[in-house]
């Protein structure tokens, strides 16, 4: 159900149930845990790319399980979110390295939003970007309430989400939803060349920066200038603003450990 492939530095994570568009069965969601798991202990893994196998990126939810006539007021999608969509969208952004989103297609429903979940978001020109629940009669979720207003502003979120139509990946680079749009024959080199230069860069400053980043839209300035002294006290004791100074000093490349 995914591909992990294990690279110098970084590792590319893919979904991979591609005649499904990647949706999410349980199994995937699973796998998918364990290989973020994996990339998050592993030291020498700086950074992950997620991708999709096939001509989608994800689907959401996999529908095709589900049989109608169960569907009824005993049924507790809650526990399917608070099991695995939630997890999963905390998991990206609690993990203290860059994650980068190559949305090669499609991206709908929860897949719309774990791809704006992950921290850098590239999308393939043909790729769209589809609040696919109120098509089904649900709410989006994975974050998309919070992501999407707060990228992109509550008039333009709201109506995305209420009309379930879709985004193209010109329309959310421009809306600022997105990182870049990238013509879909470069999206795999621009997405690993990305990946390999974050392999190389401050990693144990780039959890900070994340963590700052991620923690505005919830503070005050007052809080936030707190929590960047905080932060920037860590940084400063860490090897890599050793070596970063002294490969300005020197007029050469930073040579970062990651520490
Ligand atoms: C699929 C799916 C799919 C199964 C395409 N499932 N097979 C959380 C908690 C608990 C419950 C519910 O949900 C959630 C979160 C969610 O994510 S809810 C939203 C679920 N997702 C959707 O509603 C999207 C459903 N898919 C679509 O609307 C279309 O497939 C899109 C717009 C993504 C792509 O359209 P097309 O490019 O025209 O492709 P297609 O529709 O022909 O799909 C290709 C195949 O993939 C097809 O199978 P087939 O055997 O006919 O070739 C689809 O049935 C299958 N597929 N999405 N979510």
């Amino acid at each position: 159900t995914i591909l992990h492939d294990r690279r110098d530095g970084w590792h590319r994570i893919t979904l991979n149930r591609p005649e499904k568009l990647n949706s999410f069965n349980e199994a995937q969601h699973l796998a998918l845990r364990a290989a973020l798991d994996e990339a998050a202990a592993n030291d020498a893994c700086r950074a992950v790319l997620l991708t999709g196998a096939g001509r989608g990126f994800c689907a959401g939810q996999d529908l095709g399980d589900r049989d109608p006539a169960k569907l009824d007021d005993k049924l507790d999608l809650g526990h399917t979110i608070e099991t695995f969509y939630n997890p999963l969208v905390r998991q990206i952004r609690g993990l203290a390295k860059p994650v980068i989103c190559a949305v090669n297609g499609v991206a709908a429903g929860a897949g719309a939003n774990i791809a704006l979940a992950c921290d850098i978001v590239l999308a393939a020109r043909s790729a769209k970007f589809i609040q696919a629940f109120s098509r089904i009669g649900l709410v989006p979720d994975s974050g998309g309430t919070w992501f999407l207003t707060s990228l992109i502003g509550e008039a333009r979120a709201k109506a995305l989400m209420l009309t379930g139509e879709a985004v193209s990946a010109e329309k959310a680079a421009e809306w600022g939803m997105i990182w870049r749009m990238v013509e879909d024959d470069a999206l795999t080199a621009e997405a690993e060349a990305l990946a390999e230069h974050l392999a190389k860069g401050p990693t144990f400053a780039y959890g900070l920066i994340k963590q700052a980043a991620q923690s505005a839209s919830g503070n005050t300035l007052d809080a936030q200038l707190d929590l960047e002294r905080d932060l920037q006290r860590e940084a400063g004791r860490s090897s890599d603003y050793r070596e970063g100074v002294s490969a300005f000093l020197e007029k050469r490349e930073a040579a970062f450990s990651g520490k």
